[in-house]
């Protein structure tokens, strides 16, 4: 049935009692785009309920037996906390019946996941890191899942390696769920970028933040492991130490340790984030794919912008599902800033 074309809904104030749930908007922000199919709005909605069940896994992991390693290492190399395991299988699980997605990425897994042939294959890829920072966990600090959504490109009904390897300007959503304090679900369709806080007493996100904007002028603040500064190079040493210097003002620095947290607080209050390459990690330490570049496109979307020092992060192609990257995030003057040191230091 060909659904007639609705007027979209006038934007409504948002009064302080409006209780707006993700559905909800996902489903008024398609309606003002009578182009959309709704694929992409159930891979959302789907993406939500995989992260209601993986936020009671997290908010419950003192008190099962599910701390700890699950006793193998992922294609990183890296030790597999069970909670990563668990947020895997969720996402894969919400994900894979649904005959929206042809396959999907996601860190825990070294080759791209074509959806099994029982199931029917949409046109859609999702790319994940089911729950990055998770050895946080132990300790109770916030980590969190990021994912993004892009549109196939190969006649593979299965996906291919190309449809994965797309710039993240090619992303047609992307988001993340913060494990912390309230559970929250934050993501972007290219316009706006919108904050959704987790009511567990009725199992629905709320929308708490809409229509995020990285605050201009930016709170004075940067995110960095400084522990590795004698590793950096003299371009992004010479810029972290201008921001210390600060002219008087100096910058306090944040740093948490957990991508998703350390991004957030730098979405919402300004400043930068940096994980630099240096000469241990000469790529740095940041997957390109499911990482850096879904959370470039909702920089963007959130007036800031996202580099890998040189080029914007969502210009970059990729050639590799795991590849790293350089990232420099957060507001856009002081990305601009950290690319002239970057700059000035080739120069010389
Ligand atoms: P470092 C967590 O392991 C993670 O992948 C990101 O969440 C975080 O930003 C980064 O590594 C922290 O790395 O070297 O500072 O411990």
């Amino acid at each position: 049935m060909v659904r007639p074309p609705l007027s979209p809904p006038a934007r409504r104030p948002m009064a302080h009692t409006h209780i707006v749930t993700i559905e909800r908007h996902i489903l008024e922000e398609e309606l003002r785009h009578p182009e959309a199919r709704g694929a992409f709005s159930n891979i959302l909605r789907d993406l939500s309920l995989a992260a209601k069940v993986i936020a009671r896994q997290v908010n419950m992991a003192g008190l099962l037996d599910i701390l700890g390693t699950a006793g193998h290492q992922n294609v990183q190399g890296e030790a597999v906390h069970k909670l990563d395991v668990f947020a895997q299988d969720a996402i894969y699980r919400a994900m894979d019946h649904t005959g929206l997605l042809c396959c999907m990425v996601s860190e825990e897994r070294e080759d791209f996941i074509p959806i099994p042939e029982k199931f029917p294959a949409g046109d859609y890829i999702l790319v994940f890191d089911p729950l990055d920072g998770s050895s946080n966990v132990d300790v109770n600090v916030s980590i969190g899942t990021i994912f993004a959504v892009l549109k196939k490109v190969s006649n593979h009904e299965r996906g291919s390696l190309a449809d994965c390897l797309q710039p993240g300007s090619r992303q047609i959503a992307a988001g993340y769920i913060l494990y912390g304090s309230s559970t929250m679900m934050v993501y972007t369709a290219g316009i706006g970028v919108h904050g959704f806080t987790l009511d567990p007493s009725i199992g629905e996100f709320i929308l708490s933040h809409p229509d995020i904007r990285i605050p201009n002028p930016p709170a004075r603040s940067y995110s960095v492991n400084e522990a590795y500064a004698a590793r950096w190079s003299p371009g992004v040493r010479a810029f972290v130490e201008h921001l210390k210097e600060g002219g008087g003002e100096g910058y306090s620095s944040r740093y948490i340790g957990s991508l998703v947290a350390d991004f957030h607080r730098t979405l919402l209050k300004g400043g930068i984030f940096l994980y630099p390459s240096d000469r241990t990690n000469p790529s740095g330490k940041l997957r390109l794919v499911y990482e850096a570049s879904p959370l470039a496109l909702i920089a963007e979307a959130a007036g800031g912008s996202a580099s890998n020092g040189r080029e914007s992060i969502l210009d970059v192609k990729p050639t590799s599902l795991h590849e790293r990257t350089p990232l420099f995030i957060g507001s856009s003057g002081l990305v601009t800033m950290a690319e002239e040191f970057v700059a000035r230091e080739s120069q010389s």
